[in-house]
């Protein structure tokens, strides 16, 4: 079995917590490296300027730069059932792909519609496992695509099989969702590129690349997770065509790694009016100068095709990079962005992940928003926040209900909608 076969095992362990050599957790022993400065002066001048100059550091140095010209997309009609999931919805299964670029084999979307809503607000995010995993509905077609192995969730020769419907049902709770009067609309992240070291080349980075297969990755250029929050930018595309969408009012979410992607698709992409990032954790929201948990070492040893070349280079030595993870968040404002942590991941540093929205504030404060409001890690499931939500729920690295009703009750105040 190749080693990167074996990684996904790995990091269930590692997300148990089994201690492992190296790795700190003793917050006294978590460094003091500064954080650069945001150097923020005005609201005016951050978005006349320090914005950009900020978007570009990260291009460069963290996530690589989204390609911007690769052609219109074609989405095509599967198949609308009007009484999904008991009546409650409208389900929508759609196709997209590029033509002329016949290497990607496009990306199965499925949308969920409350029923009885005008026009409702959506929330976009990818899932682990595809469409057939998150939704309970067994007419929904079984991903055909490479999936990471996992016994516990029946992939079998890295294949989906039909035991492996619903398996994230826990994670995408569609009738809470749906009862609070939002849509959902995902697809499987593999779709756009699978996840593991040489996914690239059967995935959309090789298929729009004038190299195809044979491109060697330069700094500044995207890597997985740039791909895979493309795909976010192009369902919103989508949703801004859907009558039964209110595209004023579209999230992004995303868990874990997907977590480091809805960060960076929705920092990109302002369409998202509210960002999300479920236990993102190291290259997501928590800060990289903190020694705890996983570090930039050890992501770009285990994963260096979710990020630009560059980054790897700060394997060891964080501190040399231009932006920390503050700078991330704050590059969603003035728009409200909520971070998750879960009591027992420490592996993606929870007080990290709280330290990047502190951070961001003074950028809020510009736009004369409040962020965290408070000055210290908040207690287990103790949410604060205004523009910058942040919770640190009880349990496991996970996403869970009590995530999702943080979620749309943030949301919901910050648009003013009813429930
Ligand atoms: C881990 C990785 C984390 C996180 C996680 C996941 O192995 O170290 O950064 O992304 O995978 O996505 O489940």
């Amino acid at each position: 079995m190749k080693f990167f076969l074996l990684l996904p095992f790995l990091a269930a362990a590692l997300h148990a917590q089994t201690p492992r050599p190296g790795v700190n957790y003793d917050e006294s022993k978590v460094g003091n490296d500064p954080l650069p400065d945001l150097k923020a002066t005005t609201a005016e001048e951050w978005t006349r300027s320090r914005r950009g100059e900020i978007l570009r550091l990260f291009e460069q140095h963290v996530y690589g730069k989204t390609p911007t010209n690769l052609g219109p997309m074609k989405v095509e009609g599967i198949s609308t059932k009007a009484d999904a999931l008991d009546g409650l919805a409208t389900r929508k299964l759609l196709h997209f792909s590029l033509p002329g670029r016949p290497d990607w084999p496009g990306m199965d979307v499925i949308v969920y519609i409350p029923n009885h809503v005008k026009s409702a607000p959506c929330v976009v995010g990818l899932s682990f496992g595809g469409n057939h995993a998150v939704s309970p509905e067994k007419d929904v077609p079984l991903s055909t695509r490479w999936m990471r192995p996992s016994q516990e969730k029946n992939i079998v020769d890295n294949k989906a099989t039909e035991a492996t419907r619903g398996t994230e049902s826990s994670r995408w709770p569609l009738e809470l969702i749906l009862k609070s009067g939002f849509a959902v609309a995902t697809a499987y992240y593999g779709d756009i590129e699978p996840d593991h070291e040489h996914g690239w080349k059967e995935g959309l980075r090789a298929a729009v690349s004038p190299d195809g297969a044979k491109t060697v990755w330069k700094d500044g250029e995207w890597g997985a997770i740039g791909a895979w929050a493309w795909g976010l930018s192009r369902i919103a595309d989508y949703l801004q065509t859907d009558p039964q969408i209110d595209a004023r009012h579209l999230a992004v979410i995303g868990h874990s790694r997907l977590g480091k992607t809805s960060l960076w698709a929705g920092v990109q992409d302002e369409r998202f009016g509210v960002i999300i990032s479920n236990n993102s954790g190291e290259g997501g929201a928590a800060l990289m100068r903190r020694d705890f948990g996983e570090t930039t070492a050890i992501i770009t040893k285990a994963f260096p095709h979710w990020f630009t070349p560059k980054y790897t280079s700060y394997a060891g030595n964080a501190a040399a990079c231009p932006v920390d993870m503050h700078m991330l968040i704050a590059l969603a404002a003035p728009r409200p962005i909520y971070i998750a942590s879960a009591a027992e991941d420490h592996w993606a540093d929870q007080k990290g992940e709280f330290l990047s929205g502190l951070h961001a504030g003074p950028v809020y404060t510009l736009f004369g928003k409040k962020g965290v409001v408070v000055d210290a890690h908040p207690a287990i499931d103790k949410p604060v926040g205004d523009f910058i939500g942040y919770h640190n729920r009880t349990g496991k690295h996970d996403v869970t209900d009590y995530d999702w009703t943080q979620y749309l009750a943030f949301a919901r105040r910050h648009w003013n909608l009813e429930k």
